[in-house]
């Protein structure tokens, strides 16, 4: 830390000025090869303001052990784990394989990937999501008979209802729902994981959409988010900072739990060529949206750099930045500062520590 501090305080004035902190991002947003990633000044400005918390226009070395603890050190050497999601047999050539589906994705395909990157990536951690379904489970559209289809319903007679219609049911709760053939029955051949994926000894498996009453495609929380499964417990208790995600189907389980990894405020990293999906469009919106909301979306051969702090992304940089602005107290408005965090309108929410 100290070291750190004096290399970048080149003026010796015990604080890091913008000028300054623009070094240091050059210097800790690099590639595998030592090529700083190209940061525009607006960037920087808007990290600089989150850490120099009493808005003076310098980071006092008070600020600075909070950027060295809470943000530096995680980005050098963050803690990640892999999440591997349902590669189970049913959608690589079982009843719902998605070959068959629009994208025309092969699900074998995220064989080889997932495989290479558990033999040859030092993650700290490894997840595996199986979907587990009961056989009376709302998500089967041989079940439709099973639930009222409310009036506003695209079909509200079931005998019309057909596989991928999205429906909407009575309930109470009422639920829209894509109805999908039977798959990933509960202790059936088709719900097993592939067997030729790997499977890490210390692995951890996540069992998800067991409540026949609603379907569940992030391995962090079911679609109407009452109940959440052990998942994101178990990465806190790791202390995991970057989790990277992939499997099937890219648009649909996978893209979903990667949208919850980000919201909890997980850097969270799509490994693209390991996942396969369903529809092209959505995947597609499936990366913007990753895109914009701060996370990666990158080749399963970028990793093992970025796991071991060679090839350091800026966007997860951000990412972090607005996590750690998050618990950041910030002072009350001060009319005199010159860099007042209070006048940049989305930093405003922080007034009250928020
Ligand atoms: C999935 C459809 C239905 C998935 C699960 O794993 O992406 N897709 N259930
Ligand atoms: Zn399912």
């Amino acid at each position: 830390m100290e070291a750190c501090f004096t290399a970048f305080d080149k003026d010796e004035d015990q604080a890091i000025n913008i000028n300054e902190f623009t070094a240091l991002c050059k210097a800790l947003f690099r590639n595998e090869k030592g090529k700083p990633y190209k940061m525009d000044s607006q960037q920087i400005s808007d990290l600089f303001m989150i850490f120099n918390v009493s808005g003076d226009g310098s980071m006092s070395k008070q600020e600075f052990v909070y950027c060295w603890n809470g943000w530096i050190k995680k980005i050098v050497r963050p803690v990640s784990a892999i999440i591997v999601v349902d590669v189970q047999n049913d959608f690589i050539s079982g009843s719902l394989a998605i070959k068959n589906c629009q994208a025309g994705h092969q699900g074998e395909d995220v064989l080889e990937p997932i495989n290479r990157m558990l033999d040859t990536v030092p993650f700290d951690k490894h997840f595996y999501s199986l979907d587990w379904h009961p056989a009376n489970h709302i998500s089967f559209v041989d079940n439709v008979h099973m639930r009222k289809l409310a009036p506003e319903s695209s079909k509200t007679n079931p005998n019309d209802c057909q596989t991928y219609d999205v429906v909407v049911f009575e309930g109470p709760p009422k639920v829209t729902q894509a109805l999908w053939p039977a798959h990933c029955v509960q202790e059936s051949w088709g719900a097993e994981l592939h067997p030729d994926l790997k499977v890490h000894p210390q692995g951890k498996q996540v069992y998800k959409g067991s409540n026949p009453e609603v379907d569940s495609y992030s391995a962090f929380f079911d679609n109407n988010k009452i109940s959440k499964t052990v998942l994101e417990e178990m990465i806190r208790k790791e202390g995991c900072t970057d989790l990277y995600v992939c499997g099937i189907a890219t648009d649909v389980c996978v893209a979903s739990t990667a949208f919850h990894a980000i919201e909890l405020g997980f850097r969270t990293i799509l490994v693209e060529d390991a996942s396969r999906g369903i529809k092209l469009d959505d995947i597609q919106k499936a990366f913007e949206r990753i895109r914009t909301e701060h996370g990666l979306v990158c080749n399963s051969n970028e990793v093992k750099a970025m796991v071991q702090g060679r090839d350091r992304r800026p966007e997860l940089g951000v990412k972090l930045a607005h996590e750690c602005r998050k618990s950041i107290i910030y002072p009350l408005k001060n009319k005199n500062s010159k860099y007042n965090p209070v006048q940049n309108g989305d930093v405003n929410a922080n007034q009250n520590g928020v």
